[in-house]
């Protein structure tokens, strides 16, 4: 039986992944902070999903956590780097310092020592397989996108890196960039709980689905060991690209 360990497992994307691996017949070990929704997904997905107390920001939590997984003999075959949050849409004159330092300290930070306590033993196996959730924010500018969408730059880059380093490996690292996506509690956080903005955000707009990353996970870990997908950039159809901005009279 194959092991996948998820971060963010709690909500989201997370969770319909967790979902998804464990329907697939993987043993799956599912991190977050709220250990009360993670355990409903237990009692949920019974005794295939193993809820772990996880806090990517902070380093104790995150070293009991592989510990816990290494005391168990469990070999990560598949590890989905997906714990992620944007705080704010304010443009960078107008944000705050604390939600700069926490998507930082989330998203790269975080996303980067999971990675590095992981990676020795894929290595040593010779075998295993990364995918990171990015976000087209990475690739694409937007007002208010300033820390958010440059923490996603870091995700892409990292993922490529990591493909550089592991050359001569068969440890595959794929980038997932999704775009607009509703169904999630990530613009719940993003706009501080407010419902109103975040009800008028998704109005009238078919946006993705968190079951749609779950494919997507899936399909990338169903492809034959000698293919490494570097990345995928999915938006809803309802979502494309705006011409360049243009200040008249400046
Ligand atoms: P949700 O808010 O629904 O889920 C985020 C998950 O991350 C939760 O399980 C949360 O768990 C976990 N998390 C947050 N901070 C930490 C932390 N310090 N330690 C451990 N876990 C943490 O958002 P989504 O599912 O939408 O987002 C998942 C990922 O997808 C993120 O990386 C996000 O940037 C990315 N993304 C989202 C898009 C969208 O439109 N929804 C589009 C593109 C990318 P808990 O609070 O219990 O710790
Ligand atoms: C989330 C997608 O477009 O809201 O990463 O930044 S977007």
């Amino acid at each position: 039986m194959k092991t996948a360990f998820v971060t963010g497992a709690s909500a989201g994307f997370g969770q319909a992944i967790c979902r998804r691996l464990v329907a697939e017949g993987y043993r799956v070990i599912g991190g977050a902070r709220r250990m009360d929704k993670l355990q409903r997904l237990e009692q949920e997905l019974g005794e295939n999903f193993i809820a772990l107390e996880l806090d990517v920001t902070d380093k104790a939590s995150l070293e009991r956590a592989v510990e816990q997984i290494h005391e168990a003999s469990l070999a990560i075959d598949l590890l989905v780097n997906n714990a992620g949050l944007a705080l704010g849409i304010e443009r960078a004159q107008h944000s705050s310092a604390q939600n700069w330092e926490r998507m930082i300290a989330t998203n790269i930070t975080g996303l980067a020592l999971i990675t590095q306590r992981v990676l020795p033993r894929m290595v040593e196996a010779n075998s295993g397989l990364i995918i990171n959730i990015g976000s087209i924010a990475g690739t694409y500018p937007y007002p208010g996108g300033n820390v958010y969408g440059a923490s996603k730059a870091f995700v892409k880059q990292f993922s490529l890196n990591l493909r550089a380093d592991l050359a001569g490996t068969r440890v595959r690292v794929t980038n997932i960039e999704p775009g607009l996506c509703s169904g999630t509690d990530f613009s719940v956080v993003r706009l501080n709980g407010d419902m109103e903005a975040v009800q008028a955000l998704y109005k009238d707009v078919d946006a993705i689905r968190p079951e749609d990353i779950a494919n997507t996970v899936c399909w990338i870990a169903q492809q034959p060991e000698h293919l490494n997908i570097n990345s995928i950039e999915i938006m809803p159809v309802a979502q494309s690209s705006a011409a360049l901005n243009v200040v008249r009279n400046l």
